[in-house]
């Protein structure tokens, strides 16, 4: 089953000359309407007009988060505030937040986009979808709302939480598909389990699940638990948010929405382009954005292009599952986090940043987060006149400005430095450790 079945299964070589098109006008609009774009083309003398073949793309310099914050909040917008109908951000940080904006059009074309790799997922207008991703500034939440909406699925908006009233709904409402991370899905399972809850009594058939890293391992586990078949979707908040790839119900990779992103894969370190097949970074530009235009965005994502067409038809190509983060920014709870976001905090608490890691575990499929701070002599002197209150103020402040609670461990200042570097053979670089990932995925 198609949405777009044409755009699905265009000839790559009409796909390419789509592209192509697309591009031109794209770069034409920022180049008049973006002026950090407009500069770097002026530095580096390039002119849009003389942009004949994809292949100078890669003449282009890259756009990186950096450049997002850097022009936070409405600097890369490409069209007034007042064609603006929908601001999200990407989650997890303050005042360096990335604001992105959807016009009318690009919120019609999002719901089309995630209205595709729905029905690719199995989805049709005949089943009852339950959304427990956030409705908030995360894009999950009203992404995957307008698209099932488009689809004409029939959409609960449950967002996420509240274990117990979800249960109760998919029991109730009779859902056959369930959107949100794969964690909260096995926790799902968990609960149910727990109380006792007949899985192959429920309706499920479908789960839509992304937002975070997972594994093979865990869609066989979820898929086993919750009687249902089980895709990954990727999407990112900086390019739109769910709908830029979903897999189709062969389960071998996400098939990427080429006609509305261009994607590269290059190698982490120097930037190089890499052939098809190879693992290194995914950067995308956006064909079609008209309110958030983004050229050569770096994801920070690892992973690489399958090669080969799939079984189901479709001509779009498909990258595999996400591997990890180029950079190192971590994921919990579906919140994202930089470790410089946690020192800038400890350091606007405590006026400098005692060592501190934190450790990132999953029990019962529930992210947890601790920090570890190390108790120096200074912090101990200075600061900590009372330390367990301190430490409350540090974890009200942590989740207040990152969005995550945290939980504060205060530690032996010399342990947490040797676990911060724990290689001693210098493997890591001699760079420190600052999050140790146990989680089991
Ligand atoms: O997570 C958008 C989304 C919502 C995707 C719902 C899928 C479903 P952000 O909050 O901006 O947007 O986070 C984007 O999440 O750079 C990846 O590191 C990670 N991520 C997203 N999808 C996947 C996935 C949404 N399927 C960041 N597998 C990205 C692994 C994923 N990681």
């Amino acid at each position: 089953m198609y949405w777009q079945r044409e755009q699905e299964c265009m000839d790559r070589e009409e796909l390419a000359q789509l592209q192509l098109e697309r591009l031109q006008a794209t770069l034409t609009r920022v180049a008049r309407n973006v002026p950090f774009y407009k500069k770097i083309f002026d530095d580096i003398h390039f002119d849009p007009d003389a942009f004949l073949d994809l292949s100078q793309l890669a003449a282009l310099p890259f756009t990186t988060k950096t450049d997002l914050r850097d022009n936070y909040p409405y600097g890369l917008f490409a069209v007034p505030l007042r064609e603006v109908v929908r601001l999200h951000a990407s989650s997890g940080t303050t005042g360096k937040a990335v604001v992105v904006g959807y016009t009318r059009n690009d919120l019609a074309r999002w719901a089309d986009l995630v209205a595709r790799i729905m029905t690719m997922a199995g989805l049709t207008r005949d089943d009852v979808l339950q959304i427990a991703f956030g409705y908030s500034l995360f894009t999950g939440g009203f992404g995957m709302h307008d698209g099932a909406q488009r689809l004409g699925a029939s959409v609960i908006p449950a967002s996420s939480g509240h274990t117990g009233r979800q249960i109760q709904i998919i029991q109730d409402y009779r859902t056959t598909a369930l959107a949100c991370t794969p964690s909260y899905a096995l926790h799902l399972a968990d609960a149910m389990e727990a109380a006792g809850v007949n899985v192959n009594a429920l309706s499920l058939r479908w789960g839509l699940f992304g937002a975070e890293t997972w594994s093979e391992a865990m869609r066989a586990e979820i898929q086993d638990r919750l009687k249902l078949t089980a895709t990954d979707n990727y999407g990112i908040s900086e390019v739109m948010g769910p709908g830029v790839a979903g897999e189709c119900l062969q389960q071998r990779g996400m098939h990427v929405n080429e006609d509305h992103f261009l994607i590269e894969i290059v190698d982490p370190l120097t930037g190089e382009l890499l052939p098809e097949g190879e693992l290194g970074e995914l950067v995308i530009t956006t064909l079609t954005k008209e309110a958030f235009p983004m050229l050569r965005f770096r994801t920070g994502d690892l992973t690489r292009i399958l090669p080969g067409p799939c079984p189901c038809g479709r001509t779009l190509r498909r990258i595999e599952r996400i591997r990890g983060r180029s950079d190192d920014m971590f994921i919990v709870k579906g919140v994202n986090i930089f470790p410089s976001q946690v020192e800038q905090e400890l350091v606007a608490m405590l006026g400098s940043a005692p060592p501190w890691r934190i450790e990132l575990s999953r029990e019962a499929h529930l992210d947890h987060a601790t920090l570890y701070i190390g108790a120096t002599d200074q912090l101990l002197s200075d600061q900590m006149k009372d330390p367990l209150a301190r430490l409350d103020q540090v974890s009200a402040r942590m989740a207040s400005a990152l969005g995550v609670h945290f939980q504060i461990r205060l530690a032996d200042a010399r342990q947490v430095e040797r676990d911060l570097y724990p290689d001693t053979d210098g493997a890591a670089g001699g760079k420190a450790r600052r999050v140790l990932d146990k989680r089991m995925i």
